[in-house]
Parts: C-alpha cells; structure tokens; sequence
C-alpha cells in the first residue's frame, strides 16, 4: 500500500493513503502531485506539502475570500496570488459585484494539474470573463501595478519555502500597501499557530505586515488537512475594520456556503490566549 507523508515537524508526520497516484511532474519551480483516496477524494500535493483536499477546500477557500468580501460590499477589482488550484477564484466568483479578478499564479503546471484533476474546485478559471489569469511571479506583479489599483488582494501561496518565500516579504508587503485602494484589504495565509515551523512564519509575516498596514487583526480556521488542523489569516487593511458593520448585510448576497456565516465571521477573530500571545509578541 503507498502513502503520502507530510512531514510537520522532527516529531510529527501525517500520513494519507494513495488510493491512486493520478500525476506526477517536476516542473519549473516545484514537484506536484496529484492522489486520490477515499475519504479526501482527489488531493494535491506541491513538494511534498498537502495543498487542497477536493474534501474540505471548501473551509479555507471560503474564509479566504467571505471574511474580506463581507467587510467591504464595495470590492470592485480583486488581485489574487498564487492560488492555482481556482478555489479562491470560484468563490470570488460568486459574487455578482465584482468587476475584474486578476489571478497571477508563478506556475502554470499547476493550474493545468487542477483544470484536469479537481475540476470542481478549478471551474471557473476558464469560465468566467472577469477572470484575467496570468502565470507570472507575483512579487514583480505587484512591483510592477500602479497605485491605487485594487480593493482586494488575496495572498493564497504555500508555506513560505521555495518560489512562495518572496511572498512574505516586506518589500512585496509595501508594494500591496501602494497598490491598494483606500479601503483596500490584504488577507494572506497566515500559518498554523502550532507547530514551530509555522509559528515561525506565522511570526515573520505578521511583524513585517504590522508595520506597514495600520490595522492588522487574525482570524482562525479549522482545515482537517493542514497542520494541526488550526489555521491563520492575516486581515490586514489601511482603513477596514474586520468586524465593522457592514457584516450583517452580506446575508442578502445569498451565497450558499458550508463553512462560512456571519456569527462564525465574528467569533473567527476570537482568539485562544496563547495565539494572541504569539501575535501580540510578534508585532514589536
Ligand atoms: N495554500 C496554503 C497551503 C499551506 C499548507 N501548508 C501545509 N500543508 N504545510 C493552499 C492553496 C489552496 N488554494
């Protein structure tokens, strides 16, 4: 019997069976994956690190995109980065509101392994007009945007090793600053608050973040398939408080949602005490 292991630590590996092996390509940047079992159903992988289950992909894809979105119902122009599997994407896409999603994802490979692979969590990346999706490294998309460009930028990459490390710079931090609107919120993928690796990062990002966005809040999710299940975002904005309200009045979207509401969007920015601990330490 084969197994994917995701190694988490010294201490902790977690393993998933593979039912089959459906693909498999060292591309540019990256090794991807591409198992199927049957409880998580198809999964993507990205050097060895679990990326999306077609299972539970619906937790983080609708906290990324329902937090921001419901804080602001004037989002116009979306920027996301990375976030090749289209997930983050099809749920922007639900929203009637928004006029342009710019998608700039480093590696084609992997768009081209979701588009045939995960076809429910890819759909509209080739389907909807709004979508302009470029494969370019984002660090010098955003250097290269004008000011004032976006309402949104939605920062979905993986752990910052390899061709996602740049995206947790200070500098691509700045350039996400300038290019935002005056409402503009950044929400990143923000780590695990357990394991030292991802405390590590999840410190990293939020001390450079901090000194550049004015308010800069975290929100929790539980992701079965990330590390120890308990996962980050950062908010982070000029002027947009993540608890404002506008909140109530996302209901009258009428989007379906299976994780997402707007009791869980309140109670989501409450905090364990040691998490707060790591973030408060972590903004000096
Ligand atoms: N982006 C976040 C993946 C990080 C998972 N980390 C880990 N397993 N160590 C996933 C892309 C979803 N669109």
């Amino acid at each position: 019997m084969n197994w994917f292991t995701e190694k988490y630590d010294e201490n902790v590996k977690i393993s998933y069976k593979v039912d089959k092996h459906l693909f498999h390509t060292q591309s540019k940047f990256q090794t991807i994956d591409v198992y199927n079992n049957d409880l998580f159903g198809n999964y993507l992988v990205i050097d060895d690190i679990m990326m999306v289950t077609e299972k539970d992909e619906f937790i983080y894809h609708e906290m990324i995109t329902h937090v921001p979105m419901a804080c602001n119902p004037n989002i116009k122009d979306v920027l996301v980065i990375g976030a090749g599997d289209g997930g983050t994407v099809r749920e922007l896409c639900r929203y009637e509101s928004i006029n342009s999603i710019t998608m700039v994802e480093i590696d084609e490979e992997v768009v081209n392994a979701s588009i045939k692979f995960l076809p429910t969590i890819s759909k509209s990346l080739k389907t909807d007009s709004r979508v302009n999706l470029l494969f370019k490294d984002g660090i010098d998309f955003v250097k290269n945007s004008s000011n004032n460009s976006y309402d949104l930028i939605i920062v979905d990459s993986t752990d910052p090793i390899g061709p996602g490390e740049g995206l947790f710079s200070i500098e691509f931090y700045e350039n996400c600053y300038r290019i935002l609107r005056e409402n503009g919120i950044l929400v990143n993928q923000s780590e695990s608050p357990y394991y030292p690796f991802n405390i590590k990062e999840l410190k990293r990002s939020c001390n450079k973040i901090n000194k550049i966005f004015p308010i800069l809040n975290y929100y929790q999710a539980f992701i079965p398939t990330y590390p120890s299940g308990h996962w980050l975002f950062g908010f982070a904005s000029k002027s947009v408080n993540p608890l404002n309200e506008n909140i109530d009045n996302w209901n009258k979207n009428n989007i379906d949602t299976k994780y997402y509401n707007t009791e869980l969007h309140r109670g989501s920015f409450a905090l364990p005490n040691y998490v707060k601990e790591i973030i408060k330490s972590s903004k000096i």
